[in-house]
């Protein structure tokens, strides 16, 4: 130990507040009224001052350290270290000592020049440093370079904690003497006193234990937050030593917190930074980092950055060592410089074609950042005051970041060019992957958005449920009338469907009728076709009794045998038969699908008896719909034929539809009628 480690000596330090300087303030206290009688007159006069600045504060703790839970309570520790740390980085302290202590006791100590303690200029009454702990704001205006650089210009001052401590206890080494002060909930209790002379030391002691009237009986200093906070100023101030020490009662049991340790990390967030990808593989051997410094004027940063191949990235940032992990204008900042700098490398090698995709989040994507931002009267955003807003920041951030990587990129091409294709590889990767999933989101909506034209049935499942597939607005407006709304759904097709047998994959996506026709099905095509989505038990083409209706039908059949086979072969898929002849005699009508059927019922039905009458359907359309209900859709009259792929035909079928899809709809009629002949007994729907 040297003697610098030994401040102020435990004895000093943990003395008892003498009861005289404890009774000496506390009768003016409104905040504490129930403690005992004024002593001097003179120092009550000061004390009534004291109160009044600092009673905000214990009423509305809130608007001082942003609530009283468990953050704010650990905000009471930054706040006095970065006191201390103000004074290290101005050079006047080597080192900060910080120790919790049992009893929930946590002091911070500094070697520092020490808290002033003459008399305050506008209060002669009172020392600098009473001054100090128990006015607002008044750290400040004491050496104002000081409090330029660090956590001093977040700060609420330590004054805001000495309100909201039970007690707090500042300890002096200063001009070879020992000061002291105690305070209670911000009131001294007692003036500064004189403690002894002291050689070669000097510095600073702030020991405190926060009130349980404030932050609840339960609330205590956790000792891994104070670790990690601790640990994470040293690597904030690079070369700043600071000493950890815990009660080792108060870490039984928890993992990685040692009771003592020494944090000091001369390259700052570069040592950070490399601490925290230990292992990982990356794109580029150095890392980027840097550091600018502006003594006694606003705008210093730091910043280390690498990128990972394996690994997401992660950006961590500090605005004036408060954490800051919803990022701000700062990291924007740093974003920005960094794709710039890349954008301009690439132009230089000729890759700025390949570059232009390249967005900040290609750059970041396995990018792991930590950024240091010091500025003055930083503004915070969002519900936790977590994100930085000062415009100014990220503009200061980019501009320095952007020269020096720009720089650097400059300076190593090879590392350089290594990172542009690392980069550009992400942004490729991330727009095939949009692509895919916009593909696949067309699908999903597909299977929800229904088809304008689609009239659907009120049926929940498919069981029991139909879709007519129909030829023509006019058949269609028929069909809509005709059908049972609960089971039978009709989708009017406009004129000939595209031949997809001679069509490109392309434009069978553009194609209108048959993308209502696959969003109407709901059970996708080709290798996404999904058996359990198809939206109907029963599938019908339903086209005129005439030639064209055959064209269209077996287009109708050779866009399903192609895109959706399954469904043929699950036996989903029919044909309706619509009657082509309406036969009349009298009051007695018979309907006759073909010539043959015709005759047939000339023969039979109609024989004899007079004049038969003979009406030819010119289309579905020209059917009333009570007709079209009788002869072709309801499910007791109808006759429906099932489309199947004979298992002997399945070798050339593929062929076949190859053939016949050529410009020969006769020989494509030929052939439906052909199968519908081998349709069975057990295939027919009668
Ligand atoms: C105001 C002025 C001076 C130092 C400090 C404050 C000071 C404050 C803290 C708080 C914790 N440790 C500290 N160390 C120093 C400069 C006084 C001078 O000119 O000597």
């Amino acid at each position: 130990m040297t003697d610098n480690d030994d401040l102020f000596g435990g004895a000093a330090a943990k003395r008892a507040t003498p009861a005289s300087a404890r009774n000496a303030a506390v009768k003016v206290s409104r905040a504490a009224p129930q403690q005992g009688t004024p002593g001097e007159a003179g120092y009550d006069a000061s004390a009534i001052e004291v109160l009044e600045g600092l009673e905000p504060v214990r009423r509305r703790p809130g608007m001082y350290i942003g609530g009283t839970d468990e953050k704010a309570l650990h905000h009471l520790f930054a706040e006095v270290i970065d006191n201390s740390m103000d004074e290290a980085v101005a050079g006047h302290a080597a080192f900060i000592e910080v120790e919790l202590e049992e009893g929930g006791w946590l002091s911070v100590t500094d070697n520092g020049r020490g808290i002033p303690v003459d008399p305050h200029p506008k209060f002669p009454k009172k020392s600098a440093l009473e001054v100090i702990m128990t006015t607002l704001h008044a750290g400040g205006k004491f050496d104002s370079k000081v409090y330029e650089t660090s956590g001093g210009l977040h700060g609420v001052g330590v004054s805001v904690v000495n309100a909201l401590s039970e007690i707090l206890e500042v300890e002096v080494a200063r001009g070879q003497t020992l000061y002291r002060q105690v305070f209670a909930r911000g009131l001294p209790q007692g003036k500064l006193e004189t403690v002894g002379r002291v050689l070669n030391r000097r510095g600073t002691r702030v020991r405190f234990k926060p009130d349980h009237q404030i932050f609840g009986k339960d609330a205590r200093f956790q000792p891994r937050r104070l670790f990690k906070m601790a640990r994470s100023k040293a690597y904030l101030f690079g070369g700043v030593e600071i000493r950890w020490k815990c009660a080792p009662s108060l870490i039984e049991g928890i993992e990685n917190v040692p009771a003592e340790a020494t944090f000091k990390f001369p390259n700052g967030l570069k040592d950070y930074l490399l601490h925290d990808i230990e292992g990982k593989e990356l794109v580029t051997d150095q890392i980027f980092s840097g550091k600018i410094t502006k003594p006694g004027s606003h705008g210093s940063l730091e910043w280390a950055v690498a990128w990972m191949t394996n690994e997401d990235g992660f950006s961590t940032s500090y605005c004036n060592t408060v954490p800051t992990p919803e990022g701000g204008t700062h990291e924007n900042g740093l974003r920005i410089a960094l794709l710039r700098a890349l954008r301009e490398h690439a132009e230089r090698v000729g890759q700025s074609k390949r570059m232009a995709a390249v967005t900040t989040d290609d750059v970041m994507a396995t990018c792991a950042s930590m950024l240091s931002v010091f500025i003055r009267e930083p503004e915070f955003q969002g519900q936790t005051k977590d994100k930085l807003a000062t415009v100014e920041a990220g503009r200061i951030v980019e501009n320095a970041i952007r020269d020096t990587f720009d720089h650097w990129l400059a300076a190593a091409p090879q590392q350089a060019n290594k990172l542009l294709d690392w980069v550009i590889d992400r942004a490729e990767e991330r727009l095939r992957r949009r692509q895919e999933k916009e593909v696949a989101r067309k699908t999903a909506t597909r299977k929800l958005r229904l088809p304008g034209k689609l009239a659907d049935c009120s049926n929940a499942g498919a069981k029991g449920s139909e879709l007519f597939i129909v030829e023509g607005d006019s058949a269609g407006g028929s069909a809509k009338q005709a059908r049972d709304r609960a089971t039978q759904a009709v989708l009017p097709l406009r004129g000939k469907i595209l031949n997809v047998a001679s069509a490109g994959r392309e434009k069978l996506h553009q194609n209108q009728q048959l993308s209502d026709l696959v969003q109407a099905l709901g059970c996708g095509t080709g290798s996404h076709y999904k058996s359990s989505d198809l939206r109907y038990e029963k599938v019908i083409i339903m086209t005129d009794a005439d030639v064209d209706g055959a064209h269209i039908a077996s287009l109708l059949i050779t866009f399903f045998y192609r895109q959706m086979p399954k469904l043929i072969d699950d036996g989903h898929l029919y044909l309706a038969v619509p009657p082509l002849y309406r036969l009349t005699q009298g009051s007695k009508s018979a309907y006759a699908r073909d010539d043959a059927d015709r005759e047939k019922l000339l023969k039979t039905v109609f024989k004899g008896n007079g004049k038969v009458e003979i009406g030819r359907f010119k289309g579905l359309g020209e059917m009333l719909p009570a007709q079209l209900k009788e002869t072709t859709m309801d499910p007791k009259k109808r006759l429906l034929l099932k489309v199947v792929v004979e298992a002997d035909d399945k070798p050339e079928a593929s062929d076949t539809v190859e053939r016949l899809m050529g410009n020969k709809p006769e020989a494509r009629f030929a052939f439906i009628q052909e199968r519908a002949a081998f349709a069975d007994e057990a295939d027919l729907d009668i």
